[in-house]
């Protein structure tokens, strides 16, 4: 069995990130879907913190996407200063965040907890964000406006964003140290920061080559030389759309349902995860909850879920004499 744990879960309920509506409900739908279950059912601790939402919801007749950008920025920001007040609490008391979406806006305030943390440690911090997108745009280069391809160029300090954006996640990340795996949407000028700042980009043709396992083995290592504490920002649009289609952003030829798990199992084995989010998952687009259970599967796959569980030790060899 592997070691138990204390794990928080804190959901964050808004599509503020997204031009799609629907994925605010992301956290319920991985509740019904049986998250807080599988983990106990691995002799984990867990305990469900609720749900941080606006708490007064504008009613005026503007459907979400059509608001302006102005007020969606505001109810990012926002959530995105509590999200990291409270990431940061719960990783001070030593427990385990586990962030649930919501859009991928919100990892501004789940990164920026566990930098936080990190830096008064001395501890280098190590992205591991599993996306088909880099959401490495600026709003110079965004071809959308939507803030959620954007929150790994601003924790990482891409000049471009506007003083409102001034808070405790601003550059707190070296981009040499962020590793995005299963890309296949990734924009023009997006592209060319990716490179210029040395982030690096584990793209589905080089998974298609390598395979996950040479590559994960690659990564692991570079944090584990420096104990390093590798924080996992899942993007549901990660995997290929014919197992996951519960998002509002997918891109075909993405993870099959083995790869997502190999690269969870090699997480968890490595022993160097200390945060994680489930974003991007909008249970109005998804079919009967396929999405919602895949995650809460992948989730108990890192949380040390096996398919052979304990038995699965040392192969004895029996002989007849
Ligand atoms: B997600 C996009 F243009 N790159 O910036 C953008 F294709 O969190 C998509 O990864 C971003 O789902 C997707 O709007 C954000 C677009
Ligand atoms: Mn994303
Ligand atoms: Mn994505
Ligand atoms: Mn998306």
């Amino acid at each position: 069995m592997s070691k138990s744990r204390r794990i928080d879960l804190v959901g964050i309920a808004t599509a503020a990130g997204a031009s799609v509506r629907g994925c605010g409900m992301g956290p319920e739908a991985l509740r019904v879907a049986g998250l807080a279950e599988a983990l106990l059912e691995l002799e984990h601790e867990v305990v469900d913190h609720g749900d941080l939402r606006r708490p007064h919801p504008l009613l005026d007749a503007t459907p979400a996407s059509q608001r302006l950008p102005d007020e969606r920025r505001r109810d990012v920001l926002d959530l995105a200063s509590r999200v990291s007040d409270q990431g940061l609490a719960i990783l001070d008391a030593g427990h385990f965040p586990v962030f649930l979406g919501g859009d991928h806006s919100i990892a501004m305030g789940t990164v920026s907890a566990v930098a936080r943390h990190c830096t008064a440690q001395g501890k280098p911090v190590f992205v591991l964000w599993i996306d088909a997108h880099a959401d490495f745009n600026t709003p110079d280069t965004s071809p959308t406006g939507n803030l959620h391809g954007m929150p790994l160029a601003l924790l990482c300090g891409e000049p471009g964003f506007s003083d409102e954006f001034q808070g405790a996640w601003l550059g707190r990340i070296d981009p040499r140290q962020v590793s995005i795996i299963g890309a296949r949407s990734v924009d023009r000028e997006e592209r060319k920061l990716l490179s210029a700042r040395g982030v690096e980009v584990l793209d589905m043709r080089k998974i298609d080559e390598s395979g996950v396992v040479s590559l994960m083995r690659t990564l692991l290592a570079r944090v584990k030389a420096v104990g390093g504490h590798l924080h996992v920002s899942l993007d549901l649009d990660a995997m290929d759309p014919s197992i996951a289609p519960g998002g509002g952003t997918l891109v075909p030829g993405g993870l099959s349902y083995r790869e997502a798990h190999l690269i969870m199992e090699m997480l968890h084995d490595s022993g160097l995860v200390g945060s994680l989010d489930v974003v991007e998952l909008n249970p109005f687009l998804d079919h009967g909850g396929t999405s919602a259970t895949l995650l809460v599967d992948l989730v108990a796959s890192l949380f040390g879920r096996t398919i052979m569980g304990e038995a699965a030790g040392p192969v004895e060899f029996v002989t007849e004499d």
